[in-house]
């Protein structure tokens, strides 16, 4: 597993795919908004999926959902800052889930660790600098354009090559600014400017991303490809709180194929997940150890 420069110990090599636990401080994300909005409950719940065995929390303000507004500096930051403070003095590693450089580094001074940023640094000009003196671990994304735009930017003749080739796209251009390319994860963006059909495909043949040279970071849990899979014979999508089965299926998948780690709503069953693709390499590995 390649190295992520300024990652505590604790998950700096698991010998496994880290579980990043999802705690949404929104009213209105498609998977669990309004659950947390509450700054005691959105804790409590960062809490619970601590128990179950999250590796980091990822704490986002700003709903991404598709056709989404953009939420002020000012809420995002109410909403983001005492959370992470909050699970900070927890001991919990905690990624900041956010576009707007002045709210990563509010994030990153309340004992925030990791930026994740679903523009790959494309929506504010100033998170590039921001992380490159910071030096933080930076989660860069395949992005296209914001959340009341990218459903109509979901064109590609080859998904996997195009995204492959943008991803190394934006590290190229991220290390021009100052960033140590040791601090890049690299995400496929399932669900962003991404047809269900383009979800499978990345899911599919998520080794070609993971051969980047950078660790893979992967996010399917509850999203809407997997409620029209799981759709009865009337067409209605499964509502998100019934997707968790068919993430910790992705979850699977997600490790087997070298992912990094994977960003999921419910923790417990893809904590188990990959623990069992875990056991299954190693013993692959071993093969003089078998019977
Ligand atoms: N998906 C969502 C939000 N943030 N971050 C990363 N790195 N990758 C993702 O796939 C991703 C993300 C949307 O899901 P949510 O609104 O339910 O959290």
């Amino acid at each position: 597993m390649q190295e992520v420069l300024g990652l505590p110990a604790v998950v700096r090599d698991p010998g496994r795919c880290l579980v990043v636990g999802v705690v949404n401080v929104t009213p209105d994300s498609f998977s669990d908004g309004g659950r947390w909005l509450r700054p005691e409950a959105a804790v409590a719940h960062g809490k619970a999926l601590l128990a179950d065995g999250a590796d980091l929390l990822d704490i986002g303000g700003e709903s991404t959902r598709p056709g989404a507004g953009r939420v002020d500096v000012a809420e995002e930051l109410r909403r983001v800052v005492p959370v992470v403070t909050a699970l900070a003095a927890e001991g919990a590693v905690i990624s900041v889930d956010t576009m707007r450089a002045e709210v990563a580094e509010a994030a990153l001074d309340a004992g925030a660790t990791v930026v994740n940023d679903v523009s790959g640094g494309l929506a504010d000009p100033a998170m590039p600098g921001l992380v490159a003196r910071r030096g933080s671990p930076f989660v860069v994304m395949h992005w296209r354009g914001h959340s009341d735009a990218m459903d109509s930017r979901a064109v590609y003749r080859d998904v996997v090559a195009e995204v492959r080739v943008e991803l190394l796209g934006r590290l190229d251009v991220l290390v021009d600014a100052g960033i140590d390319p040791r601090q890049i994860i690299l995400d496929p963006g399932l669900g962003f400017a991404k047809t269900p059909e383009h979800n499978w495909r990345l899911l599919a043949e998520l080794d070609v991303l993971a051969d980047l040279g950078r660790p893979l970071l992967v996010g399917a849990s509850r999203k809407r490809f997997l409620g029209s899979l799981l759709a009865g014979p009337d067409g209605v999508p499964v509502p998100p709180h019934r997707r968790d089965d068919a993430t910790a299926a992705t979850t699977a998948l997600a490790a087997a194929s070298g992912a990094w780690a994977v960003r999921v709503h419910s923790v417990a069953a893809s904590a188990d997940a990959v623990r069992v693709v875990a056991a299954t390499v190693a013993a692959r590995r071993r093969p003089e150890e078998s019977l």
